[in-house]
């Protein structure tokens, strides 16, 4: 089959009324991929596309949705916990976050991060099935078929940019610490807008395409037996194709066995215990304790310059009511004691087994500070090294009878890397809020 056979004129209604010159273009693809006789995979097809279509769109929702959580579990609204430049339309859906039940944001992190991981696979095989589409000829044929090419770009660069940024921060969080969630979250709308659009557009032909073949008789398909589909509008079937060297059940499994493998050495990391060390993939926060501080580290108190010199002598400022006082951590383990049963659940998809945290109420310190009824509380660390963390906390975070300033934890003093003298824990509260190496409480009417 020759080129000029294999690219047959389009037979778009607005193409006889273009000039001539416009028309041999099209017609005269240079060699090499926009020719569609290059794509030559007798199992690409509308099949196979919406296949990995489906998986992507039931995946990428629980991605998407599971995210707007995780932004929703920042409590941006409140203080500098959020300093996204206007994020104001955005922030429609904000509610206030529960702190029951104290494990969703561990499951609903898990599963944006997890899930996130899995699709990458599903992703790359989506891609593959479309690649020919890339390089459709000519570029530019009609101002909808502009358009359209400009929404793909935005579909296919926002996933692969959400898909890098997300990865790249739970290897390596502390890269870009203050534009990663900015830009994943523009990122994400960005990326939503045209995947919407893109859902209206094909979900007519991804469930014809759905419909054209029985899923099961594909799983009962063998290399050997595998054919091409008839032509389809979207150009994706090869005029001119190869013998088949892979079934497409065996393109599905590839694709399956790949998002399996990931899963297996990530999820590790969700659960957390014993498991944790089967989650190769997932690098963070292989740091852990001794003992009952046995549990993963995030940051080491080395790596946020706290040392005994930091600690020795140490204070705890509080303040509210217009009042300010000073307590030892004498004086706060002369207090009533509370334990909560709680994990670390970290944004980057890690998490803890529950550890029995044993401090002091924060509602008590409230109370103590004249500031009963708080509106919310700064919690400010004593870091200076790195990033300094502060974080505000609401309300109903705040009179939680689970919501402590740790003293102990499993039955020993806090190690110096999970927080002595003192550290915040909150139930259902993202893990980076929980500071540790506390200095001040500043509670707000
Ligand atoms: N002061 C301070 N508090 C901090 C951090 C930090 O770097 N500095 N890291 C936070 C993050 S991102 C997490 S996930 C948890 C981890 O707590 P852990 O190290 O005790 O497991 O602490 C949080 N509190
Ligand atoms: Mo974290």
């Amino acid at each position: 089959m020759t080129d000029q056979q294999d690219h047959a004129p389009p037979t778009d209604a607005a193409r006889p009324r273009s000039p001539r010159w416009v028309r041999w273009i099209g017609e005269h693809p240079p060699p090499g991929p926009t020719r569609r006789g290059f794509w030559r995979s007798p199992i690409r097809g509308p099949w196979l596309t919406a296949v990995f279509g489906l998986v992507l769109l039931i995946g990428i929702t629980i991605v998407f949705v599971t995210g707007l959580l995780s932004y929703a579990a920042y409590n941006p609204d409140l203080g500098s916990n959020d300093l996204t430049p206007d994020k104001g339309l955005l922030g429609f859906y904000l509610f206030h976050w529960p702190t029951q039940p104290y494990w969703l944001y561990r499951f609903t992190q898990g599963v944006h991060v997890t899930l996130g991981l899995i699709l990458v696979p599903v992703l790359l095989g989506k891609l593959w099935s479309v690649i020919p589409k890339l390089f459709d000829w000519p570029p530019v044929r009609s101002p909808a078929q502009f358009l359209e090419r400009i929404s793909l770009l935005l579909l296919v660069g926002g996933a692969v940019f959400e898909f890098v940024t997300g990865i790249v921060n739970i290897q390596y969080w502390y890269v870009f610490p203050a534009s990663f969630y900015t830009v994943h979250l523009y990122g994400a709308w960005i990326f939503i807008a045209a995947f919407a659009a893109h859902v209206a557009l094909k979900s007519r032909r991804m469930v014809t395409a759905l419909r054209s073949r029985s899923f099961r008789d594909e799983l009962h398909t063998d290399t050997a037996h595998t054919r091409p589909e008839p032509p389809d509008p979207d150009d994706l079937v090869s005029p001119n194709p190869a013998a088949p060297t892979i079934s497409r059940r065996g393109a599905l499994g590839l694709v399956g066995a790949g998002s399996l493998t990931v899963l297996l050495l990530t999820v590790g990391q969700s659960i957390g215990g014993a498991l944790r060390p089967t989650a190769l993939l997932a690098p963070r926060g292989q740091t852990l304790g001794h003992g009952p501080n046995d549990f993963q580290i995030n940051k080491t108190a080395e790596e946020a310059a706290i040392s005994t010199a930091e600690t020795d002598g140490w204070q705890l400022e509080l303040r509210g009511g217009g009042t300010s006082m000073t307590l030892t951590r004498d004086d706060l383990l002369a207090m009533p004691q509370h334990t909560a049963h709680l994990p670390i659940a970290c944004v980057e998809g890690w998490s803890t087994r529950n550890q029995a945290w044993t401090g002091v109420q924060l509602r008590d310190l409230a109370r103590l500070a004249g500031a009963p009824e708080p509106g919310s509380v700064l919690v400010e660390s004593i870091q200076t090294g790195g990033l300094f963390r502060s974080a505000t906390l609401r309300r109903n975070q705040v009179l939680d009878p689970d919501s402590l300033l740790a003293l102990r934890v499993n039955d020993a003093d806090l190690s110096l890397d999970h927080g002595y003298p003192a550290r915040v824990i909150v139930p259902n509260n993202p893990g980076v809020h929980n500071t540790k190496w506390v200095g001040r409480l500043d509670f707000q009417a």
